[in-house]
Parts: C-alpha cells; sequence; structure tokens
C-alpha cells in the first residue's frame, strides 16, 4: 500500500511460528491458508481464520495484515475482529449445513452490524470461502447460490445497494463450511470500480441464480487525508467471464488469458477514468496474488502464462480450489498498493 497507508499486508510461511511485525507495525489479523479450519483470537490476540485451500504441489502459507496502532481485538458469536482506530479487521465462521442461507444472512448481518457499532462503516473487501462452492446442498440448490442469496439479503440492509458493495472473492476451499473476512475502514473513504469488459456482478440476469452476487470488480481505498491517487486499489477474484458469460470453456490456457486481459483492462487509467478515478496500473504492479486453479493439472499452463504477466515483485500465490461456476478452470485476485 502507499507510503501514508497505515494498512498494509505481506503473505509469510505457514510454520508454526508467529508472524513478526516489523518494528511499529501490529498484526491486525491473520488468514492461514493451510490444511486446517479454524477461527481464533491467537495467543498474541489477533483474530485468524484458518481455512483448508492447501494441497500437493501448490503454496500454503499465511497472508498478515498489519498497521501502525496497537488494536483492540474481541470477539461475539461467530465472529473475531481486530481494530486500530482507522480499520477493522472480521472474520466469521458458519459450520458445515445442509442450507447456509438463513445462517449466512444471519451472520454477514451480526458482522454489518458489528461495522456500525464499531464506527468502521465503510467495508473495502471481503473475501469469502464457500466449501463444497459448486455442489448442490441439502434442498439441490447449489450451495454458492444458496450463500449469494443469504448475502444478498445482509446486504440489502447494509448500506444504501449497489455503491456500497465491496470488491470480494468469492471462493471454493478443500474443506466443508462458509467462512469470510472483511476489512472496513473509518475516515477513509472507500470507491468501488467495475470493468467496461464485464457485466456488474449485482446485475447479472436470473439465468445464474435467483440473486446476483453482491460485490464490486475493484474497490480503490482513500486513505483519510491521502490525496486521491494515495489508496490501494483491491482487485476482486477475476473469472474468464466477458459480459456476464463464461467464456472459453475447457480451455485453460485461454481462459488464463481472458482473466489476465480483465485485470489489466480493470487497473488501467481509462478503465479508473470512467469510475470517476485517476491514475492508471499495469499488471505487473499488482502485489499479493492469489491464483485459485481447477483442475491440478492446470497448474503449468497457469503458472507459466501468470508469470509472463506479473513483474519481478509480483508475490502470487496458487491454491488447487473450485471457482463459482463449474465452467471457470481459474480465478485471479491481488492489489496495486
Ligand atoms: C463473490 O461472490 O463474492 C465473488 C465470486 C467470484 C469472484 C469474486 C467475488 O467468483
Amino acid at each position: 500500500m502507499s507510503q501514508h497507508a497505515a494498512l498494509q499486508a505481506h503473505f509469510t510461511p505457514l510454520d508454526g511460528t508467529a508472524p513478526q511485525p516489523a518494528p511499529g507495525r501490529h498484526v491486525l489479523g491473520t488468514v492461514a491458508f493451510g490444511e486446517r479450519t479454524a477461527l481464533s483470537l491467537t495467543g498474541q490476540g489477533y483474530p485468524e481464520l484458518a481455512i483448508p485451500m492447501a494441497s500437493p504441489g501448490f503454496d500454503s502459507f499465511r497472508e498478515v495484515w498489519t498497521t501502525g496502532a496497537e488494536p483492540v481485538t474481541g470477539t461475539r458469536g461467530g465472529l473475531a475482529f481486530a481494530h486500530d482506530g482507522e480499520y477493522l479487521f472480521i472474520s466469521g465462521a458458519i459450520e458445515p449445513l445442509p442450507v447456509y442461507g438463513p445462517t449466512v444472512r444471519e451472520v454477514y448481518e451480526e458482522a454489518f452490524a458489528l461495522v456500525g457499532e464499531l464506527g468502521y462503516p465503510h467495508i473495502f473487501r471481503m473475501w469469502n470461502f464457500v466449501g463444497g462452492i459448486i455442489s448442490p446442498n441439502a434442498e439441490g440448490m447449489e450451495i454458492y447460490q444458496d450463500f449469494v442469496a443469504g448475502r444478498a439479503e445482509a446486504f440489502a440492509s447494509y448500506g444504501d445497494g449497489t455503491g456500497h458493495m465491496p470488491a470480494a472473492t468469492g471462493i471454493g476451499t478443500r474443506g466443508e463450511g462458509i467462512s469470510f473476512t472483511l476489512l472496513a475502514c473509518r475516515e477513509g473513504s472507500p470507491r468501488h470500480v467495475e470493468n467496461q469488459r464485464q457485466t456488474p456482478a449485482y446485475h447479472y440476469p436470473e439465468q445464474y441464480g435467483p440473486k446476483p452476487p453482491s460485490f464490486a470488480r475493484a474497490t480503490r481505498l482513500h486513505p483519510a487525508g491521502g490525496e486521491q491517487g494515495d489508496g490501494a486499489l483491491f482487485v476482486s477474484g477475476t473469472a474468464s467471464i466477458l459480459g456476464h458469460e463464461t467464456v472459453h470453456r475447457g480451455d485453460i490456457a485461454a481462459q488464463t488469458d481472458v482473466v489476465l486481459e480483465n485485470i489489466a483492462e480493470l487497473i488501467s487509467g481509462p478503465n479508473l477514468a470512467a469510475a470517476g478515478l485517476d491514475g492508471g496500473h499495469e499488471l505487473k504492479d499488482l502485489r499479493l496474488v492469489k491464483v485459485y486453479v481447477r483442475h491440478e493439472a492446470d497448474l503449468p499452463v497457469v503458472r507459466e502464462r501468470c508469470q509472463a504477466a506479473f513483474g519481478p515483485d509480483t508475490e502470487v500465490m496458487y491454491m488447487n480450489v473450485a471457482v463459482c461456476r463449474d465452467d471457470l478452470l481459474v480465478e485471479i485476485e491481488g492489489l496495486v498498493p
């Protein structure tokens, strides 16, 4: 993130040792992409969400969010949180259920209520980890659609609708149950960005499910007191979708190229200008990239294309999990600091 921003993130190995923040930095929260499923306040006080996303040949790692101020931490219901006066980190976990919608609605509403109560009204990034994402629930509905419906109901009572939907990822895991992490701020102002190549997800037609997914393609965080271009640009999970349709079914190389082109367009000057934002970026500016690959055997092709597209300073982690449509083979997210 920019030198003005107090919020930063990095990846560390998942080797059992606690992350050591740099002098003057404090851990706000972590996400462990490993073998376990758990949500807890660690011995050091901050929340850690553990998600089963690791597998042989792919990466396991911890994502560590740090700030410049000492955080206050706590738990409430199924939520664990930490906040530092400007940034709030919340993680939540829902155990495996036959049907998720009503519980997703309840737990996300709890999280949105906490955002309000603690005084961090602007959610700027969410990650949703959905076990069995394209499997049916006990009523035969795809679990992703079940999840999306519950989340949409929760979002209906948060803010005033589309303008407040943050950048997000909605991705499969190698376990069961649903968990999430959100980041919100007090004084800063997030600006949500759509992609001129893609239909806004919240306007998807009904063929994909009864409710459209509640997220923006990207969010730029304008930190309190900063200049417009100071804030990080958070890029949502991006797939091989043009308009609202999956393109290049069954062709991993072509899907990866479309994903990279979609992100390149999303973060480009002209696309940001269409959202009223200044600046413009290239793929090599991305950091903290996560690449979700549906089929294990596709990893070499995806890796080769990503290595060619990203810069030498781009950290890239690969995971072998399902994506939210059964014809999507790869999804990529990241941020521009
Ligand atoms: C979501 O439903 O939050 C979501 C799903 C995706 C990509 C990004 C966000 O496949």
